[in-house]
């Protein structure tokens, strides 16, 4: 590969694709597919109770804080303010980070970037590189497939194995619930930990893993649980936060590392609390005692569908796992997949049913997706069963099949898919009332457990439940009378269960917060109703800048 004439004294540039994104567009937004993980895949149908915030763009954050270039990171651009940024500054290399969904918008970036800075080099990065033929469609002068942190060290000269550096990342902002935007304090928020991407399990249809290499590869940015605690020790310390957001694909199927990571913690005495992703094949190589002493509270757990045949699956009792799991105070969030080869319009509306009867804290539906560069948009290609006109744009799992099933139409897909919504909704609560009973499950479990680091992880946490949580039971026991009484009755027995463990300040702030929070939850349901929706801000942030000429 060619090195950047100017090395490392090149000034770069990396951007996500521009805003606004929760509307219909020519260059591909949808108003389906907002910029937010609950509100555009998980508790979208949950109105005023949808958990609302925005992630920063973490693929570029990190590339920015392993080079020594000077590099400025726009995050979230207008169109006007990437063409703004362009031409106040000189850019020798401008890098667009984007997924599949924005190709079109990384197209118009593209041809900004030929007309306001023609001499920069244009480098084109993350998911959307796995489309087939991608060079034909924008006019970029590289295409980066995989991990872009050493492919842009080499690019500019430098050292690609290097350690890195993992950047501060505060893991969600602005964060919104029943029309209350909770408050930014330093701390406040988990850290996001990053320590690979890819997954090395290789299920056909995971576009993460085969992005990063397919079955039985993926990248390690940090090998070791000591390397990893050292990581978390140092923002523990900058950001002041216990609790990480760890952005692994399947953290917990590396063993060696999350005990090693364990020792640690209790070596120092930390009482962290870490949310993760795993499958269940992988956590099933725990205790629960192991990840409730590892601090885990949340885990976002495939549930794929009962009779998959998916090897991460095999042998796991589902309904009894996810059961167990909340029972030792750990949020479950399950992924359900609608449209596997083996549904039928018989035994689907059974497998969301039992998806269902999981009771997770959250769930994700996803339709099964061909997305170009899995093994699945291969096998659907060569099958000639690829929809031919449906819009990249459309190609997320959210909205309907881009291929032909044989047994579920495409408009049916989508009707499944927003009936399972639904139904999970109607018949489990909001997720935050789910929350709340698991959070509480912990805390009557673990208050008096031997190791005071965990004591103090779930007396930390259940000073929500017994404050501003409560109120919010009070807010949802009235309002879900209107969609499911039994379900509103559970909600105040477990408000009553919260009320009976901390009988002052729970009855106290129920009765003084509660009706300013109904307020607030019916003032957001009429804003949401008139089409209100949100954006994340725009930053700027500058890397060795001092140095750049
Ligand atoms: C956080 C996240 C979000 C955030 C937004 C983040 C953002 N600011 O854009 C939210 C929650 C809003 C979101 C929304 C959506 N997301 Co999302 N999201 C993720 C998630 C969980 C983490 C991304 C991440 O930071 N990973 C860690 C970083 C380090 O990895 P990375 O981004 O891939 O970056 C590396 C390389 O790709 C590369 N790279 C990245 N950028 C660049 C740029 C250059 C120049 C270069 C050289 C290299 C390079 O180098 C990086 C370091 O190795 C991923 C899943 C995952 N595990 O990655 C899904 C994922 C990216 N999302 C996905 C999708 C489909 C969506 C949605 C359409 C929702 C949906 N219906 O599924 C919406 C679209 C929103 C929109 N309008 O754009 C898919 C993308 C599929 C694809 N092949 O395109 C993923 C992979 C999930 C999945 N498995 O399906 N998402
Ligand atoms: S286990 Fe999860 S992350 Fe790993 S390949 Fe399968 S779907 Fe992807």
């Amino acid at each position: 590969m060619d090195v950047h004439p100017k090395g490392s004294r090149a000034r770069v540039l990396l951007s996500s694709v521009f805003g606004p994104y929760a509307q219909d567009d020519e260059f591909g937004s949808r108003s389906i597919n907002p910029m937010e993980l609950y509100h555009n895949q998980v508790t979208r149908v949950q109105g005023s109770f949808s958990l609302r915030m925005f992630h920063r763009s973490w693929g570029i954050m990190l590339i920015q804080a392993n080079i020594s270039a000077p590099c400025t990171v726009l995050d979230f651009p207008t169109r006007d303010g990437f063409a703004h940024e362009l031409t106040t500054n000189h850019y020798d290399i401008v890098g667009i980070s984007s997924i599949i969904v924005n190709v079109g918008k990384v197209r118009e970036m593209c041809r900004m970037v030929r007309k306001l800075s023609p001499r920069s080099v244009i480098v084109v990065g993350g998911h959307v590189a796995a489309i087939p033929g991608l060079d034909t469609m924008v006019d970029a002068d590289y295409i980066v497939r995989g991990d872009g942190i050493s492919w842009m060290r080499r690019y500019l000269g430098e050292d690609q194995h290097a350690p890195i550096r993992h950047p501060n990342i505060v893991s969600g902002l602005q964060t919104r619930i029943m029309g209350v935007c909770l408050p930014q304090r330093k701390g406040s928020t988990a850290a996001t930990i990053i320590p690979s991407v890819g997954c090395p399990i290789g299920c056909n249809f995971c576009t993460t893993s085969a992005f990063f290499g397919g079955k039985g590869k993926f990248v390690n940015f940090y090998e070791t649980g000591d390397e990893l605690f050292d990581v978390m020790c140092r923002v523990e310390s900058d950001l002041r936060v216990q609790s990480f957001f760890v952005m692994d694909e399947n953290f917990l199927l590396h063993r060696g590392r999350a005990m090693r990571l364990l020792e640690r913690m209790k070596q120092t005495h930390k009482s962290w609390e870490l949310s993760v992703f795993a499958s269940a094949n992988a956590i099933r190589k725990y205790t629960m005692q192991e990840l409730v002493e590892l601090g885990i509270s949340w885990v976002w757990m495939g549930l794929e569908s009962p009779r998959s045949r998916y090897s991460k699956l095999q042998g796991a009792d589902i309904r009894q796992l996810t059961r167990e799991l909340r029972e030792h105070g750990i949020r479950v969030q399950g992924s359900t997949i609608i449209g596997l080869e083996h549904h039928t319009p018989d035994n689907i509306i059974e497998e969301i049913e039992s998806a269902i009867a999981c009771q997770t804290d959250f769930h994700q539906f996803m339709l099964y997706t061909a997305v170009p560069g899995t093994p699945l948009y291969q096998e659907m290609a060569d099958k000639g069963r690829l929809l031919a006109d449906v819009d990249l744009a459309d190609i997320h799992g959210q909205y309907k099949f881009n291929f032909r099933h044989v047994a579920i139409s495409r408009d049916d897909s989508k009707r499944l898919l927003d009936w399972a919504f639904w139904h999970d909704f109607e018949c489990n609560g909001p997720s935050l009332y789910r929350m709340c009973r698991t959070m509480l499950q912990g805390w009557q479990r673990y208050k008096n457990y031997p190791d005071p680091r965990v004591r103090e992880r779930f007396a930390r946490e259940v000073k929500k439940l017994r404050s501003a949580y409560n109120a919010a039971l009070w807010v949802m026991e009235r309002e879900f009378k209107k969609v499911n009484r039994s379900v509103s009755k559970q909600i105040h027995d477990l408000r009553r269960e919260v009320e009976k463990e901390f009988p002052v300040i729970a009855r106290l702030t129920s009765a003084l917060l509660g009706p300013i929070l109904l307020w607030c939850a019916r003032l957001e349901e009429k804003r949401l109703a008139s089409g209100r929706t949100y954006e994340p801000p725009t930053f700027v942030e500058r890397r060795n800048w001092g140095s750049a000429s």
